[in-house]
């Protein structure tokens, strides 16, 4: 199974992902869905049109998600795929799209919220206009949307970075955190989960968390971010960043910094971005998920829910193509895969 990165070549707000190979979906538009109620879909998915909404279009990470997004509606057999979406991940920045998809008649959009509930009032409109709609990465409020596709079990991925950062600064000393936004539903899980580890594991009682700040998933903001960490604070031994933007971003920082091998760096990153800054000691080991995968499970949840082969519900399962069966649970979550954690011996295995 081959899920390398693959270039979307993003280069405006609006990507065609597959030809339009029905002239019968634009008549379909907008009688899909039943007016958002539930399982009342049968539609054939060859007749359906999918949306992407990443949190940003300028983020590597979202190449990767969305190149795998587009593998998925052309395997499941989606009559058109494309992609829209907000150059900043800011909290409203999505609802214009959301909207202009709704007056479309598009009939899954699947988007990665930047706000859970920014976005609840135009996905409640998409869903009253037929629209099923799937959340990935990043979650929208479970009353607005049909399933989350999570790449991961959040606590596990929380936990591996508090054990990774443990480990790469020998059990104690202060830490800090490097966020995205500070709304984000995805980050703010992780960060609870790590805040009450490292409150509660006694083996992290050395380890003191001394600040949290946002990098807002831009480079420049989180590059900034990370010098502003290490004035701050001088005896900072550490920090957790995760998301793929302010890993890198910092490692950059620290690389060229007196810093460099002194102040330990772990959290989410792309392997493709991330391999100078292991091959040249700044970084020791961080972790991901492969992102293409998030993508493809999103499409094939997109066409079980068109056709009605799912709702939802706990218990609902689908066929994700080629990486097999997913089951729904409860509060509508489909895990993808777990992560893996990238160093030195391993990391030119990967190619995203
Ligand atoms: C960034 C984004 C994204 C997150 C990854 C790990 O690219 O914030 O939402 O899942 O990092």
């Amino acid at each position: 199974m081959m899920f390398n990165r693959k270039n979307t070549g993003l280069g405006g707000r609006m990507v065609p992902l597959v030809t339009l190979t029905a002239a019968a979906a634009l008549a379909l538009t907008g009688c899909a869905g039943g007016g958002g109620t539930q399982g009342e879909t049968s539609a054939p998915v060859e007749e359906q049109k999918i949306t992407f909404i990443p949190k940003q279009l300028n983020n590597p990470y979202t190449d990767v998600v969305l190149g795998g997004g587009k593998k998925g509606s052309e395997e499941a057999g989606f009559a058109s795929s494309q992609v829209v979406g907000p150059l900043e991940a800011s909290a409203s920045s999505q609802v214009s799209f959301i909207n202009a998809e709704t007056q479309a008649g598009t009939n899954v959009i699947v988007i990665a919220a930047n706000d859970p509930d920014a976005v609840c009032t135009a996905l409640g409109e998409a869903r009253s206009a037929g629209a099923k709609i799937v959340a990935f990465d990043s979650d929208a409020n479970p009353d607005c949307r049909d399933v989350f596709i999570s790449q991961v079990v959040a606590k596990e991925v929380a936990l591996i970075q508090t054990k990774l950062i443990a480990e790469q600064i020998g059990g104690s000393g202060e830490i800090a955190i490097l966020s995205a936004t500070a709304n984000a539903t995805n980050q703010n899980e992780w960060i609870k989960f790590m805040e009450e580890d490292l409150n509660t594991n006694p083996a992290y009682k050395d380890i003191k968390l001394v600040a949290k700040v946002y990098g807002d998933d831009d480079d420049t903001k989180s590059f900034q971010e990370a010098q502003g960490l290490l004035q701050a604070h001088p005896n900072l031994k550490g920090i957790i960043s995760p998301t793929t933007v302010g890993i890198a971003a910092t490692a950059r920082y620290l690389s060229t910094s007196a810093y460099k091998g002194k102040v330990a760096l772990t959290g989410l990153g792309l392997p493709n971005e991330m391999r100078p800054f292991v091959k040249d000691g700044t970084v020791t080991e961080f972790a991901l998920w492969d992102p293409a995968q998030l993508g493809y499970v999103a499409a094939f949840a997109g066409k079980a829910l068109v056709e009605g082969k799912i709702t939802g519900a706990a218990g609902d399962t689908f066929t994700a193509g080629e990486l097999g069966d997913r089951t729904v649970e409860e509060g509508g979550l489909v895990i993808v895969g777990p992560p893996t954690v990238f160093n030195k011996d391993n990391i030119d295995q990967y190619d995203f």
